[in-house]
């Protein structure tokens, strides 16, 4: 299939040495050996029937807990640089978790693959809550631990991924754990992640490590019309989505009106932002689709697998005419650039260097032409806006292996390894095989 950001089948441009390729994954959607660590708050909500559409848990997943073994020999023969996986902090609390990641990171060198361990991807410790503050203090001080035991093999860190999506589909809409639905009361849940941003960023710099940034969610919004209405409350969604997570990281600032929402009102937060804003040496982006919205419609609204009440003071609306993967989501590669030179003219000097901690699609098949296609467009897509100026250092595929898609279950299927959930066969699909074929032209 040709997309209007090139025709897979021509060689992908070139990027510049140094470029990182990678490939990405999360503990809670692949380790699975649930009885051999404390529990999440994940493990408590897949447990109550209806959260999860399949009715599964992560309790076994890929079993990568037992087969990190196999799984660094894939990450191996696909040739990337780089492997982002996430330590999980329940497993860290318990006994035996924290050589896990050092035997995983022993195997990721001796591979000659970089490991990048996310600190925190969504599983938070039961007994630990966003809602409250000291939460912040209790990551910084498992970061330091984490840091104290990798660090001298880890070169490069992220502290959180996506708190964007944490704070909205797991506190305000209530589909993922912990299953709130506080709307705009999840606010604090928002400020209390990025807190702990700021003091993850000091306690790892205080571990001597350096490289560390965050896997923030980002993408376009583009209003439905160019209505007032509808321009207003596109505005308002690119602050919820892209704003509120971006500017108190590199602005030091909550955009207008946020901070007086935040725990303790504008001056509450004020001391908290110099924390947050704690310079980091590059920042993540995980892109997979613009949104489009427009003025409240005053119905439900169902939209890529969620249902948005009808009191939001925005609607959610189809992206029309454009293919879309098996989750529904548009396939829009000049998405990214937009977004990329977008953030550079937002930003300027402001914005770090970037890497693609995410991106990819879900379908069926070992025959995954679709996401070959995906892929494709994307990275011509992410070499544009290199080519337009924006200093991007490195590119992130989601997901090495199908995996716990969280309130999906196992249904969708993000992989360039197929996962036989019945059997824990890998097999590289078709997307393994042209990915691999990239990165050797490009060396
Ligand atoms: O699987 C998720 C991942 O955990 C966070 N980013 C989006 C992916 C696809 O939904």
């Amino acid at each position: 299939m040709a997309t209007d950001a090139g025709t897979p089948g021509t060689a992908i441009p070139r990027f510049p040495d140094g470029f990182l390729w990678g490939v990405s994954t999360s503990a809670h959607q692949i380790e699975g050996a649930a009885d051999e660590r404390e529990a999440s708050v994940w493990d408590a909500f897949t447990a109550e029937p209806g959260r999860v559409k399949d009715g599964s848990t992560a309790a076994v997943a890929c079993d990568h807990y037992h087969r990190y073994r196999e799984d660094v020999a894939l990450l191996a023969g696909l040739g990337v640089d780089a492997y982002r996986f996430s330590v999980s902090w329940p497993r860290v609390n318990s006994p035996g978790g924290l050589d896990f990641y050092d035997r995983l990171v022993d195997e990721l060198c001796a591979a000659g693959v970089r490991p990048v361990p996310t600190l925190f991807h969504w599983d938070l410790p039961a007994r630990l809550d966003w809602l409250e503050r000291d939460t912040a203090a209790r990551f910084a001080e498992y970061v330091s631990v984490v840091a104290g035991r990798l660090g001298d093999r880890v070169t490069r860190w992220i502290t959180l991924n996506e708190p964007a999506e944490h704070t909205l589909l797991g506190h305000a809409l209530g589909v993922h754990a912990p299953g709130r639905q506080l709307l705009f009361d999840a606010l604090p849940v928002a400020h209390h992640q990025l807190l702990a941003h700021g003091l993850a960023v000091r306690a790892l710099r205080a571990a001597g490590a350096g490289d560390i940034g965050i896997a923030n969610s980002h993408g376009p919004i583009w209003p439905a019309s160019p209505e007032q209405a509808d321009v207003e409350a596109a505005d308002f969604y690119d602050v919820l989505l892209n704003r509120l997570f971006a500017e108190p990281l590199l602005l030091g600032e909550y955009p207008s009106g946020l901070g007086e929402l935040m725990p303790g009102g504008a001056a509450g937060v004020e001391s908290d932002l110099e924390i947050i804003a704690e310079p980091v040496d590059w920042y993540g982006i995980n892109y997979y689709a613009p949104t489009r919205v427009g003025a409240p419609q005053g119905t439900e609204i169902r939209f890529g697998g969620l249902t948005l009440p009808a009191e939001l003071p925005f609607s959610v609306r189809e992206i029309e005419g454009r293919p879309v993967t098996d989750f529904g989501w548009p396939v829009v590669p000049e998405g990214l650039t937009e977004l990329l030179t977008g953030f550079r003219d937002r930003y300027g000097e402001r914005l770090p260097p970037v890497f693609i901690t995410e991106n990819g699609c879900s379908y069926e098949g070992l025959e995954d032409q679709d996401r070959i296609a995906y892929l494709d467009g994307h990275i011509r897509a992410l070499h544009r806006a290199l080519a337009a100026g924006v200093d991007v250092r490195g590119y992130f595929v989601w997901s090495l292996l199908d995996n716990f898609e969280w309130a999906e279950g196992y249904a969708r299927r993000f992989g360039l390894v197929h996962v036989d959930y019945r059997t824990l066969v890998r097999t590289p699909k078709a997307s393994y095989a042209w990915f691999r074929d990239v990165l050797r032209a490009q060396r």
